[in-house]
């Protein structure tokens, strides 16, 4: 009899260690960003690696309890996170405490239920964005820097390539007065050069 008691004890006692463990055991098996097809595309597409901070506030993605994770989060930052998940539809400003300015965009461009539908085909995504938005100001869309897996909230991470040649038109005036600058003044040294040169001869010749 008090061994059938221990048993009941023992088993009550393993039921609450498993209800304990459970939820820890559910939040590890979630992966670091809600939606990897996407991340997974980025990096397959531009052979650059490509953490969550793309889209995320934290680069290791929602689910923990550090900084833009849901962990840490106050109740009115979790208002705000409930109401970028009801963002169904495109058009509605959303400001998720997970995610950065670009996926906020991400968002309010095409809305959450078009986000969900294409992430089996999330080259879509750069095709759905608004083809002219460059939240970085660096002279490369948004959508471009999706597909290139670079930061498109930062201005000094862009495709090499493209940022040169941007570069070289934005600045084209301030190359074309910097040549003009260098071709004067060197004019100029060649001219003094000579007077200097006729002037010694003019004095030769008199000694
Ligand atoms: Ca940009």
């Amino acid at each position: 009899m008090i061994q059938g008691e221990k048993r009941v004890k023992m088993s009550i006692s393993m039921g609450r260690y498993y209800f304990a463990v459970l939820p820890l055991l559910a939040l590890q098996s979630l992966p670091a960003s809600a939606y990897p097809e996407f991340q997974q595309f980025v990096e397959e597409n531009s052979h650059r690696t490509v953490n969550c901070a793309m889209c995320h506030v934290n680069e290791n993605g929602p689910v923990g309890n550090s900084k833009g994770q849901i962990g840490s989060f106050t109740p009115d930052e979790m208002k705000l996170l409930n109401q970028a998940r009801a963002a169904i539809d495109p058009g509605v400003k959303v400001e998720s405490p997970i995610l950065n300015q670009f996926g906020n965009e991400i968002i309010k461009a095409i809305g959450k239920k078009t986000f969900v539908k294409i992430k089996s085909d999330p080259g879509r995504l750069a095709e759905l964005l608004p083809q002219t938005s460059d939240l970085d100001g660096d002279g490369i869309p948004d959508a471009k820097e999706y597909l290139d897996g670079t930061d498109p909230l930062n201005k000094f991470h862009g495709d090499p390539g493209k940022l040169f040649f941007i570069n070289l038109d934005r600045y084209k005036m301030h190359i074309i007065l910097a040549i003009v600058a260098v071709l004067s003044l060197n004019y100029g040294l060649i001219h003094l050069i000579n007077g200097i040169s006729i002037l010694q001869a003019g004095k030769s010749a008199k000694d």
